[in-house]
């Protein structure tokens, strides 16, 4: 089912675009869930990732079993510790947070994970997370306790990015944090993927479809939506439709 991410891997800057929809179990109730959901099969969503930096209710067993029964989209975790894993996903992001210096996110809750994550048959993508201060200090960086990379230093991301790959992290992932008070910059977006082969993955603050283009335009491989959607769940048909009209216009040109 995550063959468009794969393809991503093995053909790198292909031009394909992607659109991650991202389900905050603590801010989904199963009426609002079927809603998304039930848009998202409409729209062609590439991905739900589902997840986040602070889970305080237990509903993330219930939205991905609500998603197994009504939608055929791929469901990756996005997981803060490896309390989160849950083998009815598809795959998971195996979050490194390479912006950060804290051990426990760097390799500490990967050991924990690993022997759960070898015996399921989770899809597992590993990911340099790079966290970047888009204006307000959001859960993840104060949950993580990491200072996030500066917004307007993209040389601090191309190098944190660089050594990701080069340790063989699969996938980068920038991110402003969930409501994030203005997305990352084009100029940092363009700069991490002009430095690094791999696919990037870029979101935060992204609540309008002119920054959902500025995100394309700059680069990014897959865009990632969470926050807007919950307040305005047609924004989602918005965004999937910007993101495939880059897929459109590239099949046109082949
Ligand atoms: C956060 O990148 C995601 O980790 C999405 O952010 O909720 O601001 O869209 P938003």
């Amino acid at each position: 089912p995550f063959n468009t991410l794969r393809e991503k891997q093995q053909n790198n800057r292909t031009g394909k675009k992607h659109f991650a929809v991202l389900l905050d179990p603590d801010n989904l109730d199963e009426a609002s869930c079927l809603q998304l959901l039930h848009m998202s099969e409409a729209s062609h969503v590439d991905f739900f990732f589902v997840g986040g930096s602070l889970i305080t209710t237990e509903n993330q067993a219930t939205i991905i079993q609500l998603i197994k029964q009504h939608s055929q989209i791929p469901v990756i975790l996005f997981p803060s510790n490896s309390l989160h894993i849950d083998k009815q996903a598809d795959g998971i992001l195996l979050l490194s947070l390479i912006s950060g210096r804290n051990p426990d996110f760097l390799i500490g809750q990967h050991v924990l994970s690993a022997p759960i994550l070898k015996a399921s048959n989770l899809h597992v993508y590993p990911t340099g997370y790079m966290l970047v201060d888009c204006g307000r200090q959001t859960t993840a960086s104060y949950m993580s306790g990491t200072t996030p990379i500066p917004y307007d230093k993209p040389a601090i991301a191309t190098s944190t990015a660089m050594a990701g790959e080069l340790l063989g992290l699969k996938y980068m992932y920038l991110d402003g944090g969930s409501g994030a008070a203005k997305p990352i910059s084009a100029e940092m977006i363009t700069a991490v993927c002009e430095a690094v082969e791999v696919p990037v993955i870029v979101g935060g603050g992204i609540n309008t479809a002119d920054k959902a283009k500025a995100a394309l335009e700059a680069g990014a491989d897959v865009i990632v939506v969470g926050n807007h959607i919950e307040k305005n769940p047609g924004f989602l048909a918005e965004v999937s439709s910007i993101v495939h009209s880059y897929n459109l216009a590239l099949d046109v040109h082949r």
